[in-house]
C-alpha cells in the first residue's frame, strides 16, 4: 500500500479547521485536525508546500516511522505548528491502519480498559448568580464534572467567562486584529473561593468542579488561589501559570494539596517531562492535534502513568471533531485516563464532519466503525471558505502586555 494524495483543507463551518485527507493507492483514505487557533493557514502551508510532497509513495502503515520521519527530519524540531502538521498526518494515517484492520481504533491501542468515557463541561457567566443557575441545569442533564468561570466585577467580560468573547475577531486599524482584553490579578484572586463557596452550595459534593485559570497567576498566587479554594475540593485547578517554566508548578505544589492541571498548548513530550517525573501536575491536558497526534499523545500518556499522573484531553471547538474522535479512543483504551474536555460543535460542524462517536448525559462513545470514525464532506466544507478570526489577547489595566 502506498500514499498516492493528500490533501489539505481548511474551512469554516463556524469557525476555521485545518484538515488533511491522506488517499492510499487501494482506495483507503485516512483524515486528520491540524487546526492551531488564528494560524490555521500557517500549518496549512507547512503540510502543503513541506509535508506532503515527501510522503507521495510511501507506506500508510509504516506510522512511528513516518512520525519520526517528519519529527526528527524537519532539523528544527518541535513548536505547535510542526508539531500539528505531525498530528494531522499521524492521525489520517491511524485512521488508515484501522481501516484495513477493519477495527475501531480503540482496539489497535490496546482494547478497551473502561465503559464509558467521562467528561466535564462549561458553565459560565457575567455573575456568579448566573454561574449558580447554569452549573445546576448542566447538571440536570447529567453531567457529572463542570468547570466554572465568572467574570470581573469592573472589568469588561473576559475571555472564558461569556459566549461574545469566545471568538474574538474585531475590525480595528483597517484589518481585523484580536480582541483586546483587561485583567487585573488582585481583583480575581478573592472573587474566585467566592465563586466557587456559592456554586459548591448550590450543587452539593456528589458533582465534580473544575476551574481555568488561563495562565493568568505567578507561582505564589497561584499557591494562595489553590489554598483559599481547597475547602471546595475541587477536581482541578486548570493552567494556573505559563508553564514555559516546568518548574514553576514546584512553588504551587508546596504550597496546596489542591489537584493541577496543565497542557492543552504544550506540543511535545519534552514541554511536559519535568512536571511529569517530579509528579508535579495530576493531570496531563494535551490532545492529539497539538501534541504529535495518537502517536505522540499515547507516548506522553504512557510516560504519565509511571508516575500516577491522569490524562484529561483538551477538548474546546477549536480542534476539530476528528481530534475528539481520537482522543476518545485513546480516552478508553488507557488506563490512566482521568477527564476528557467536551465543548461539543454545532450542526454546521457535525454536517460537515459526520462522527461515529456520541454523547450521552456526561458520557462518550468511541463508535465501533473501523478507523477513528469520523468522514469529512469536502464537497459541503467547500462551501464554508477560511474566515480570519484570532483568540484575544490580554493587557493588564495600565496597558501591559500579560498572560492569559
Ligand atoms: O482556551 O481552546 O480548557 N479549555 C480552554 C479553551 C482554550 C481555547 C484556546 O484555543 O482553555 O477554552
Ligand atoms: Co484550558
Amino acid at each position: 500500500m502506498k500514499i498516492k494524495e493528500i490533501k489539505v483543507i481548511v474551512c469554516s463551518p463556524g469557525r476555521n479547521f485545518t484538515t488533511v485527507k491522506i488517499i492510499t493507492d487501494e482506495g483507503v483514505y485516512g483524515i486528520g485536525d491540524g487546526t492551531v487557533n488564528g494560524r490555521e493557514l500557517s500549518v496549512a502551508s507547512y503540510l502543503e508546500d513541506h509535508v506532503a510532497p515527501a510522503l507521495i509513495g510511501m507506506d500508510p502503515l509504516r506510522t512511528e516511522d513516518i512520525w519520526q520521519y517528519l519529527y526528527k527530519g524537519a532539523y528544527w524540531r518541535r513548536g505547535p505548528i510542526t508539531m500539528a502538521a505531525i498530528s494531522a498526518i499521524d492521525m489520517a494515517l491511524w485512521d488508515i491502519k484501522a481501516k484495513v484492520a477493519g477495527l475501531p481504533l480503540y482496539q489497535l491501542l490496546g482494547g478497551r480498559s473502561r465503559d464509558k468515557v467521562m467528561v466535564y463541561r462549561h458553565a459560565s457567566g457575567l455573575e456568579i448568580s448566573e454561574v449558580v443557575e447554569r452549573v445546576l441545569a448542566i447538571k440536570e442533564t447529567g453531567v457529572e464534572a463542570i468547570r466554572a468561570q465568572v467574570a470581573i466585577p469592573g472589568l469588561p467580560p473576559i475571555y472564558g467567562t461569556g459566549d461574545s468573547t469566545d471568538t474574538a475577531a474585531l475590525k480595528g486599524r483597517g484589518a481585523i486584529v484580536p480582541h483586546e482584553e483587561v485583567w487585573a490579578t488582585h481583583k480575581y484572586l478573592p472573587l474566585v473561593p467566592k465563586l466557587f463557596e456559592k456554586v459548591r452550595d448550590a450543587v452539593g459534593w456528589d458533582v465534580h468542579l473544575l476551574h481555568d485559570v488561563h495562565h493568568r497567576l505567578t507561582p505564589i498566587e497561584a499557591a494562595r488561589l489553590g489554598k483559599d479554594l481547597e475547602p471546595y475540593r475541587l477536581f482541578w485547578l486548570e493552567d494556573a501559570i505559563p508553564a514555559e517554566l516546568q518548574e514553576g508548578f514546584r512553588i504551587i505544589r508546596q504550597h496546596t494539596t489542591q489537584p493541577l492541571a496543565v497542557g492543552e498548548v504544550f506540543n511535545s513530550i519534552y514541554d511536559t517531562h519535568t512536571l511529569i517525573t517530579e509528579q508535579l501536575i495530576d493531570y496531563a491536558r494535551v490532545t492529539s492535534t497539538h501534541a504529535g497526534g495518537v502517536t505522540g499523545i499515547k507516548k506522553i500518556f504512557d510516560l504519565a502513568a509511571i508516575y500516577h499522573v491522569k490524562s484529561a484531553c483538551h477538548g474546546p471547538q477549536d480542534v476539530s471533531p476528528i481530534a475528539m474522535g481520537c482522543n476518545i479512543h485513546l480516552d478508553v483504551a488507557i488506563p490512566n485516563f482521568g477527564i476528557q474536555e467536551f465543548a461539543s460543535y454545532t450542526e454546521q460542524m457535525f454536517d460537515v464532519f459526520k462522527c461515529a462517536w456520541s454523547y450521552d448525559r456526561g458520557y462518550l462513545q468511541p463508535g465501533e466503525v473501523p478507523g477513528h470514525g469520523v468522514d469529512f464532506d469536502e464537497s459541503l466544507a467547500a462551501k464554508y471558505p477560511y474566515k480570519q478570526a484570532y483568540l484575544p489577547i490580554a493587557r493588564l489595566e495600565d496597558g501591559a502586555m500579560t498572560s492569559w
